[in-house]
């Protein structure tokens, strides 16, 4: 049930398709002649094709060399190599003269009392005031800064100022923990952190500048702390190093010149996790980031000025990064951008806020969705929506009936949405239905983009043709693709270019239909899903045996029926230890510690011994299904060492 509705009420049948709007083919960007012509034209002449698209951001010298990548051998991905031109410019700079005055920022605080417009004028002096701020504390080219910020329009300043002193900007999420913002920060040796005093979400106060403190004692690399006064919290500054920001922005002066950067300078790393080790810092650069940032933003939403623009990401995530600040600023828009939580106050916020504000384009996560569904219609119908014309979807494979009560509910029938499967390593969308031009299907992020070439191949790396299912790979490369893992080209090339030589491996498996559209069925490697954000096995089990009581961890994902996926931890102790629900409880706190909110597991099952195989790999596979009480269909377990280890393991599973 859905609320007071069953999802029959829908007419919901699983191969129902909702056609192109008449209006809106005739109107959008791209129409469905146009999207196969584009496809055509990026697949056959892409140099061509790609030389058009970089005209949407502004060179201060314009490439002339417009592709240059190599999925083998050693893995060279270059666009637009010999472009000049600077990020925060192209978002902000170029922007002044025609639309100066149009608000470039909504920020909606927590509070829904709080809110403000910051224009395109003001928050280009505020750029420019902080990358004087920061060229002050001698950060400049190629330097490591690290951001550590709440959902505030500081967050965004500090971004753009990085871009416009060419320093490389690496967000952490506001939810991790002081050991994760360290180990962050010690992988790129950041010179410099901006963090807040405390961020706020949901009524509640986040420590940040407490956290910061703590993973600082292991960060030598850190010279200054720039603080933003969010809250008022009191907060230990520590003098020389912790500066006021509200302070130091005051004293500098309106007036930077942007630093001229190739297209090939890196713009930002973010650590997002795999399925081995530690997160990687995935390292995206300057011209192609943006060109795909702009060219994705503006097509896939079908992006029209006027428009009021609201991505419910946080920044700390690359939606925040292309489709909250690069994309939409690249192209001029109003981008909205929230503080706080679906549920707060109440589980009509979203809806409220897309009144207040006269929202038209909305793109939230299918555990938003699937969490506010509980909550029936009622929170929804109250308010009026009339402003939303598109709605999108993003993070996790959406399932039919949140994509059905999403289209009914709140679009009222009348807003296509744009499922959009794309990865923090693709920089932005890569499948996904263009307004204009796919018909959709719910569950489905439909076609490839212009420029995108999919395929499906089997487990030997055998292309797989017509309607099938096999893992997704990409044969060619985009301008918005990672260029290397930071600091670590090797493993770059082994993560995604090994598996099957010659692809680049998304990690994902697809099933392709008759139509050639694209039904992602999630990951295919160890790494679980929950609520949208990725979440290595191999990172929570270290959190776990990193325990004084643990002797060893095996973590799987099972589906939930909000986060997707939830995170289900088999535990063995140390010979003394005993099984207590303290013990549990402790567990679970600590790898809340470890690692942060997001990574606490849902179910501990205590395991005497994990199944292995002679050769001492734990097999997952059984843990899964286990996990997932699919206990009559465990598979061959002939090449178990020990299968009484399963039997017991499947009487005392928890849930
Ligand atoms: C943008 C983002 C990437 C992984 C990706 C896939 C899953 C994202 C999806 C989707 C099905 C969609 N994913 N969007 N699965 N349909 N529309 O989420 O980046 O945090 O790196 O996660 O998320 O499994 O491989 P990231």
């Amino acid at each position: 049930m859905l609320g007071n509705r069953s999802v029959t009420d829908f007419d919901h049948t699983h191969d129902q398709v909702f056609p192109v709007r008449p209006d809106l083919a005739s109107t959008a960007h791209i129409n469905e002649a146009g999207y196969r012509e584009a496809y055509d034209q990026a697949a056959s002449n892409p140099e061509a094709f790609w030389a058009k698209e970089a005209q949407r951001v502004a060179w201060i010298k314009a490439p002339t060399k417009i592709k240059n990548t190599n999925f083998t051998g050693d893995i060279s991905i270059k666009w637009f190599e010999d472009g000049v031109l600077n990020a925060s410019a192209s978002c902000l700079d170029r922007h002044l003269a025609e639309r100066g005055d149009q608000t470039a920022i909504i920020w909606e605080g927590d509070n829904p009392n709080d809110s403000k417009h910051v224009t395109y004028r003001e928050l280009h002096e505020q750029v420019c005031r902080f990358a004087n701020v920061m060229k002050g504390l001698g950060v400049g080219r190629g330097d490591r800064v690290t951001i550590y910020l709440p959902m505030v329009p500081e967050a965004a300043v500090a971004m753009l100022a990085c871009a416009r002193v060419g320093a490389i900007h690496s967000i952490v999420f506001g939810g991790f923990s002081p050991d994760s913002l360290s180990n962050r920060i010690q992988d790129c040796n950041a010179t410099l952190l901006i963090t807040a005093d405390e961020g706020r979400r949901g009524g509640r106060s986040v420590p940040l500048k407490a956290n910061a403190d703590k993973a600082l004692a292991s960060c030598p690399s850190v010279k200054n702390v720039v603080v933003v006064k969010v809250t008022g919290g009191k907060v230990a500054m520590q003098p020389g190093r912790d500066h006021d920001y509200a302070t130091l922005v005051a004293d500098a002066s309106p007036v930077n010149e942007p630093e001229p950067m190739n297209a090939e300078d890196p713009l930002f790393i973010l650590y997002t996790s795999g399925s081995t080790g530690q997160p990687k810092g995935v390292l995206h650069t300057t011209g192609g980031y943006l060109v795909w940032a702009s060219y994705t933003h503006q097509n896939v939403f079908d992006y029209r000025p006027g428009d009021v623009y609201w991505c419910t990401a946080d920044v700390g995530w690359v939606t925040g990064h292309t489709y909250i600040v690069y994309g939409p600023l690249a192209n001029g828009a109003t981008t909205l951008m929230f503080e706080g939580i679906p549920t707060y106050p109440d589980a009509s916020r979203f809806w409220q806020v897309i009144d207040k504000h006269k929202v038209s384009i909305f793109y939230t996560a299918p555990t938003a969705i699937r969490s506010l569904m509980r909550d029936g219609e009622g929170p929804v119908k109250k308010t009026a929506r009339t402003s939303l014309r598109l709605l999108g979807s993003v993070g996790e494979p959406i399932n039919p009936e949140a994509w059905l009560w999403y289209y009914h509910v709140v679009g009222d029938a009348r807003c296509p949405i744009v499922d959009t499967w794309w990865q923090t390593e693709t920089g932005g969308i890569l499948i996904s239905p263009l307004p204009g031009a796919t018909a959709l299907k719910p569950g489905s992020a439909t076609l490839p983009l212009p420029g995108v070439r999919p395929l499906l191949v089997d487990g030997d790396g055998k292309e797989l043709t017509g309607a099938t299912e096999g893992n997704l790979c990409l044969s060619d490369s985009w301008p918005g693709q990672m260029r290397t893992v930071y600091g670590d080209h090797a493993r770059f090339k082994q993560t995604y270019f090994s598996t099957f030589p010659g692809l680049y491996f998304t990690g994902d498996g697809a099933r392709r239909d008759a139509d050639g559209y694209y039904w992602i069925t999630g990951r295919v490697d160890d790494v679980i899903n929950v609520s949208g954000h990725r979440m290595g096995t191999a990172e929570v089990e270290s959190a776990l045996v990193a325990h004084p009581k643990v002797a060893e961890a095996a973590v799987v994902g099972f589906p939930h029926d909000i986060k997707g996926q939830g995170i289900y931890a088999y535990v063995t102790l140390n010979a003394e230890e005993e099984p207590t629900e303290e013990l549990r409880k402790e567990l679970v706190a600590w790898v809340r510690q470890e690692i942060g909110p997001i990574a606490s597991p849902d179910a501990i099952q205590w395991a005497p011994a994990l199944p292995k195989t002679r050769s001492g790999k734990i097999m997952r596979r059984i843990l899964r299904k286990i996990a997932a009480n699919e206990t009559e269909s465990l598979g061959d377990t002939s090449t178990l060492a020990d299968p009484a280890v399963v039997t017991e393991l499947v009487q005392n599973r928890v849930g």
